[in-house]
């Protein structure tokens, strides 16, 4: 799992990254529409009503600077009344709980989860990530069903994804360069998989890439539409070119996802697998 950096989502809280524009033009959604859609919700659901606390957890490796606050201005991006705790770790969670909001929001080194206290259920950033930027590969490829999918990496969000876009009906191939865990999660999963990442990349034109690599231009299908999760993220200008889309942002789609399905808790009761 790659750790972000403060200098990846220094632009986050202000929304600079023009992802709305980006999501609008490839997906016809904004990331709010996009996230609702992902978490099967009606695209104008109001989520005003809604209340989140984001715990800083200081344990490990610690406080990753503009986390929290990057966290908290997604959720409240969504319409969801969100705020960051006074205290941190146990202490912030107390608060959270005291406060009585609906959702609580907390990572340590490991694991990003979004807690919906109420139902007594998790989601985590593994799964919203896989489902978002799986919904943006269907929304953006014109529908995934049927048509083939490459999934590049088979580590937590890889093989998640690779489960979505499965169930949303694509021919998954997972190709990860430690080939037995493309293997492994492949016939777990009852798709097909390859060793050779970069042979395979090169003839398909709907990727989701989600692994921490950069690819060559020259690896880029013609007209390939590539939803890309994995940091560090880059892609050379002959790449650039070549692609149709290349979707990508390092933490708003994933927690707007984790939102969104925490919500659904609320409305429908079986459990979003995590
Ligand atoms: O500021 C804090 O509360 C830190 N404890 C947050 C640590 C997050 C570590 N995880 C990551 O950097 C990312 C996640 C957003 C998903 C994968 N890696």
């Amino acid at each position: 799992m790659t750790r972000l950096t403060p200098d990846l989502i220094e632009c986050v809280p202000e929304g600079k990254l023009a992802l709305d524009d980006t999501l609008m033009k490839y997906t016809g959604h904004t990331m709010k529409s996009m996230a609702l859609h992902a978490a099967g919700l009606p695209e104008d659901t109001d989520l005003s009503g809604i209340t989140a606390s984001v715990v800083p957890i200081t344990s490990g490796m610690g406080i990753i600077g503009g986390f929290s606050q990057s966290v908290d201005a997604i959720l409240r991006r969504l319409g969801i009344r969100s705020h960051v705790t006074e205290g941190t770790d146990v202490l912030g969670f107390s608060k959270a709980m005291d406060s009585g909001d609906d959702l609580v929001f907390m990572a340590d080194d490991s694991m990003f989860v979004a807690y919906n206290v109420r139902e007594r259920k998790y989601i985590t950033n593994f799964y919203g990530t896989a489902l978002g930027y799986a919904t943006a590969l269907d929304l953006a490829s014109g529908g995934i069903k049927g048509k083939e999918a490459l999934v590049i990496g088979a580590g937590f969000v890889g093989s998640r994804a690779a489960r979505i876009l499965r169930d949303m009906g694509a021919d998954v191939i997972i190709a990860d360069k430690i080939c037995d865990k493309g293997k492994s999660v492949a016939a777990e999963l009852g798709v097909r998989y390859s060793c050779d990442v970069e042979g395979t990349l090169s003839k398909n034109k709907n990727v989701l890439n989600a692994a921490p690599a950069i690819f060559p231009g020259r690896l880029i299908a013609e007209g390939a539409v590539i939803s890309s999760p994995g940091v560090p993220h880059y892609y050379d200008e002959e790449g650039r070119r070549k692609a149709s889309c290349i979707i990508h942002d390092p933490l708003e789609i994933g927690v707007a996802t984790m939102a969104t399905c925490s919500v659904a808790f609320f409305h429908h009761k079986e459990d979003a697998s995590r």
